[in-house]
């Protein structure tokens, strides 16, 4: 495995680019450390270019949008199976992991959750017996498939609000217990299931610490949770390798196991708001930039490699800069260039400084 390795970054040098020279992708570069991953639509499974690259670089996936409440359960008594079946079959079929999000997220939430027929807010029990049949047909349907469910998203807020919870609907109609709840919930329609906390903004010094003393807590309560996924929507200036690390360590100083979940390198300054296009929001992807871009990547996954221990995974968020989700994000229309294939899904310089190492 690590003559070929050597090959392939020989071919690769001497030809001076990133063109793929041989048949080993990603998964095969990492397949000593953890397995890599991509998120992905129901469209993308449909042979084609897109699923020709998933096969060809990744061993795991993750549905962007399919398995989410909203989508998946768009009325009470109505599932939409079908888009998140697509992308479950394609995973069997091939022998790809799957990565299942998310159970209990307070963005994405279809109306009907939070009130009953006449438009009233419902009551904690009203709302804790649908969170609980949602989490067990879903988690119960797709049991023995998806290995790993990211149960709570994001319930801790910013730094520019306080506390540990985030005031989402679950939290101002449950209350604090409603993140347990989840958990407990997940375990019982699925004990295999390895249950994850996720998050976004990890490495700012107080949401981490916030996220701790939260999943602290829990595992104290003996609420069945076996990781924490670290989004990793990061930029080209963040995190710092320190920060990063800090953030692996400390978490995984709770006993539970580490999933980089949403990895993605914006070449804008990282901003976690919408907002209205300014005049000098320029959308351009210079060499100076890829070439910074490379690094930042280069670090992240010398990291992840150093700490494989504690990194059992780490899955992109989308596949290619054909389509990413930071087109549209903080600011919409303009373009982004975040993954490590470029817009016609060939391999950029992050490609290779991901996969050149001893
Ligand atoms: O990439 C997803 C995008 O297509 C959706 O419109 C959006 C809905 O809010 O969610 C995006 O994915 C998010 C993920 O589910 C949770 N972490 C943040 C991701 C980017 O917003």
């Amino acid at each position: 495995m690590k003559l070929f390795r050597y090959l392939t970054f020989f071919v690769l040098s001497a030809t001076g680019g990133v063109s793929a020279q041989s048949d080993a992708g990603l998964k095969d570069y990492y397949k000593d450390y953890f397995p890599i991953g991509t998120a992905v639509s129901p469209a993308m499974m449909s042979p084609g270019d897109d699923a020709n690259l998933i096969l060809a670089h990744f061993n795991s996936m993750t549905a962007e949008n399919a398995m989410k409440m909203g989508p998946i359960h768009p009325a009470e008594n109505r599932y939409n199976w079908a888009p998140a079946d697509k992308i479950a079959d394609f995973a069997v079929t091939h022998g790809l992991k799957l990565r299942g999000h998310a159970l209990c997220w307070h963005h994405q939430t279809p109306d009907w959750f939070f009130v009953d027929a006449s438009g009233k807010e419902v009551t904690k029990e009203v709302l804790l017996e649908r969170l609980r049949q949602h989490i067990f047909n879903v988690v119960g349907r797709y049991k023995g498939k998806v290995y790993a469910w990211d149960v709570v998203n994001e319930a801790v807020p910013d730094g520019s609000e306080s506390g540990l919870y985030r005031k989402s609907k679950f939290y101002e109609i449950i209350g604090e217990t409603y993140i347990e709840k989840a958990f407990e919930f997940a375990h019982e329609a699925d004990p295999d299931a390895l249950l994850f906390y996720n998050d976004y903004n990890t490495e700012n010094a107080s949401k981490r610490e916030r996220i701790y003393q939260l999943v602290k807590q829990l595992k104290a309560k003996g609420v069945p949770i076996h990781g924490i996924g670290l989004q990793g929507h990061w930029s080209i200036y963040e995190p710092t390798a320190e920060e990063l690390e800090t953030s692996i360590i400390r978490f995984a100083e709770l006993g539970l196991q580490i999933h980089i979940t949403e990895l993605d390198v914006s070449v804008y300054p990282k901003e976690h708001e919408r907002r209205e296009r300014r005049a000098d929001d320029v959308s351009q992807f210079t060499a100076e930039t890829e070439t910074r871009q490379a690094e930042h990547y280069r670090m992240l996954f010398e990291i992840f490699r150093k700490h494989k221990d504690k990194v059992r995974s780490v899955t992109f968020w989308n596949l290619s800069d054909k389509a990413s989700w930071l087109d549209n994000f903080p600011v919409q229309g303009r373009k982004d260039y975040p993954l490590l294939f470029d817009q016609k899904n060939l391999p950029k310089k992050a490609y290779q400084s991901v996969i050149s190492f001893k």
